[in-house]
């Protein structure tokens, strides 16, 4: 990747809006353009040097004068980078997922933290029955048959499985997680769910486990937060019990998964397929799954579309700007 963070020498030391305020904004990591052009112009943010003998030199001078961290989901403030921060007093996090970010920290030291809910649920919702379809009727694989002349060749293609009507097992049913629940009940499917607590009036079936919940389903669909708690939630038991005719769609985070069991377990059959979103080293992909058929993989683009980022960097700034103007945070985690 090409670094295109300042040298430490090259970072403003005027610092238009958040001068006014007394705050001085980090940039971390790469943002979205739009927030990005607001961070340098409007705000007069630093950015974070991305490699290492920079990075450590720009936070020797600077960490001590930052006060706001804006962050994507992806990159986050880690347990180093935070304690390198001794002010800091918010974390303004571009996305609906917060876990690369140290929030046990965070909240040890009182450090507010804003997220973007809402605005992202119905693309989310989307890709992941994007994933249902594509991997139950077997979309992508049936794309590349006919682009490899195989229709030509070798007439029909396999048969694939029914995606209306299936028994399907929402990980995790939060606002993502109700979304596609909502729209599989378009699909006729008999909806279940675990989620730390029990939904009360939810009309789906609780279960009181992972394990649980997936061998009472035939796609397993992962909508629980990433962190510490959910890490490794679908394990190897969970793929056994989900059996070799069930499926799992994945477009929460990749560390719910063990990724190694379920590598295991597709590429030995003992489950029929998976449409995945998101991965546990993301971009790194494992290679085994690119050979499977039966494997659908998107390079993290739940929430990808101009409108709903359009929407999450609007959410982003007015955050920003709540907590330059009297701090506090429009969307709290
Ligand atoms: C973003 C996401 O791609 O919101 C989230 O948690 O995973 C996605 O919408 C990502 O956070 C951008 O950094």
């Amino acid at each position: 990747m090409t670094n295109h963070a300042p040298a430490a020498a090259d970072v403003p030391t005027a610092l238009p809006a958040a001068a006014a305020t007394g705050h001085t904004i980090l940039q971390v990591g790469p943002v979205n353009p739009d927030v990005q052009a607001a961070l340098a112009g409007e705000f007069g943010a630093l950015r974070l040097p991305e490699t290492r003998p920079e990075r450590e030199d720009f936070l020797h001078e600077h960490g001590g004068q930052v006060t706001v961290a804006v962050c994507s989901g992806r990159i986050g403030v880690d347990t180093e980078l935070m304690r390198a921060l001794p002010n800091l007093a918010a974390i303004v996090n571009f996305g609906v997922g917060y876990d690369s970010t140290d929030i046990a920290q965070a909240a040890e030291r009182g450090i507010p933290v804003s997220n973007t809910p809402d605005v992202l649920t119905d693309c989310v919702a989307d890709t992941a029955l994007a994933l249902y379809l594509d991997v139950l009727r077997r979309i992508s694989a049936a794309d590349r048959f006919v682009r490899r002349g195989d229709w030509e060749a070798t007439g029909n293609f396999p048969l694939a499985v029914r995606a209306s009507g299936k028994r399907v097992g929402i990980l995790g049913l939060g606002r993502i997680g109700a979304a596609i629940a909502r729209r599989l009940e378009g699909f006729g499917c008999e909806l279940h769910y675990h989620n730390r607590r029990r939904i009360d009036g939810s009309p789906y079936a609780y279960h009181a486990s992972a394990r649980e919940l997936a061998e009472a389903v035939e796609v397993l669909i992962v909508a629980a937060a990433g962190g510490p708690e959910s890490a490794g939630l679908v394990d190897a038991d969970v793929l056994t019990a989900l059996g070799s005719e069930g499926y799992l769609v994945n477009i929460a985070r990749g560390s719910v998964v063990d990724e190694p069991a379920l590598v295991s377990a597709l590429v030995e059959g003992r489950i029929a397929g998976a449409g995945l979103d998101v991965f546990a080293h993301e971009p790194y992909v494992p290679a085994q799954l690119l050979d499977l058929d039966s494997v659908v993989v998107l390079p993290h683009l739940g929430s990808g579309t101009a409108e709903t980022r359009k929407d999450m960097a609007r959410l982003t700034l007015e955050n920003l700007r709540s907590f330059l103007r009297d701090g506090s945070l429009t969307t709290p985690v």
